[in-house]
């Protein structure tokens, strides 16, 4: 990138209308094509109003009791069994776990989170209209003292008008791996004071002393839950994973763009793309699993 286009992408009226640092190419074409997929719904449901999300505002927020507690402890009981059998489909470093084509391997029952009205309603809200799964990810993080990559403080740098939901298989708190998160002011007045966290090389851990230095608050939140629980989770703003102190956390990770059709509808057409797809997000956002619209490693979620 060139450092023109750079100083736009880094500029405040950029930031604050895309809510990222990215291509602009990227940020336009997402932005038309969710106002394409909003209007359609518009037009079709004239007599629904559909209240502004709270992933407008701040990073994330809980919705409790989403997925049977049992299912989802029994789940992660799974995981484990098949962590100690060194199955090839569960990936161990020090960080992480990283589970294989979780519809396959934990199950298609995990697609029943979307059954919940209060979900559904939570993702209409947000895309304004209907939305499908793009892909979905499994992993269960570990104590560790390294701190990398989406363990520093970060923005996704994902298009706008996309979020994530992370359903929740074990217990996640304070000590055991919960997400740290800033609200819509908070991310934006670091960006203001130049931190962007954008790419890994210019990412940190903690940012207390740039705080301090700039004089902005910095009061990271973190939302407490159970198995079973769901949080709602708009990927650019300022995040980053935290270790868990004393057991492993559990998640499992669905990413959602607008459709112009309903989720369901969108799956029953071709039920093995979520096995197959292995496109962060797609560079077409009307076509699901189009050539990636972003190298993972080089912004990195
Ligand atoms: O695992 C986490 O707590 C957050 C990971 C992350 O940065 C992301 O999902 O974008
Ligand atoms: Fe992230």
């Amino acid at each position: 990138m060139d450092g023109t286009m750079k100083m736009i992408q880094r500029s405040r009226f950029y930031y604050t209308r895309y809510n990222n640092t990215g291509p602009i190419k990227m940020n336009r074409v997402y932005s038309k094509y969710s106002q394409e997929c909003a209007e359609k719904f518009a037009h079709a449901h004239p007599d629904v109003t559909l209240p502004p999300s709270p992933l407008q505002t701040t990073a994330a927020f809980s919705i409790k009791n989403v997925f049977p507690a049992d299912r989802a402890m029994e789940l992660s009981q799974f995981i484990t069994t098949k962590i100690e059998e060194n199955d090839p489909r569960f990936a161990k470093d020090d960080l992480q776990v990283r589970i294989a084509t979780p519809l396959k391997t934990l199950g298609t029952v995990i697609l029943d989170v979307l059954k919940n009205p209060e979900i559904d309603r939570a993702l209409l809200n947000f895309f304004r209209g209907y939305y499908r799964v793009e892909s979905i990810a499994a992993s269960r993080t570990l104590p560790t003292n390294r701190v990398t990559g989406s363990w520093l403080w970060h923005c996704d740098t994902f298009p706008p008008c996309t979020c994530k939901l992370f359903l929740h298989l074990t217990p996640a708190n304070a000590d055991r791996g919960a997400t740290e998160f800033m609200d819509r002011k908070d991310t934006m007045a670091f960006r203001d004071a130049g931190y962007f966290g954008q790419y890994p090389n210019e990412r940190v851990g903690n940012l207390d002393e740039f705080a301090a230095a700039h004089n902005i608050p910095y009061r990271p939140f973190h939302l407490d839950a159970e198995p079973g629980d769901v949080t709602m989770f708009n990927q650019n703003y300022f995040h980053r994973a935290i270790a868990p102190k004393t057991s492993f956390r559990d998640t499992v990770q669905l990413f959602f763009l607008p459709n112009p059709v309903p989720w369901k509808e969108q799956y029953d057409k071709d039920p093995d793309f979520l096995n197959n797809n292995m496109v962060s997000f797609p560079k077409d956002p009307a076509i699901p699993g189009s050539s990636s619209g972003g190298a993972a490693g080089m912004m990195g979620a």
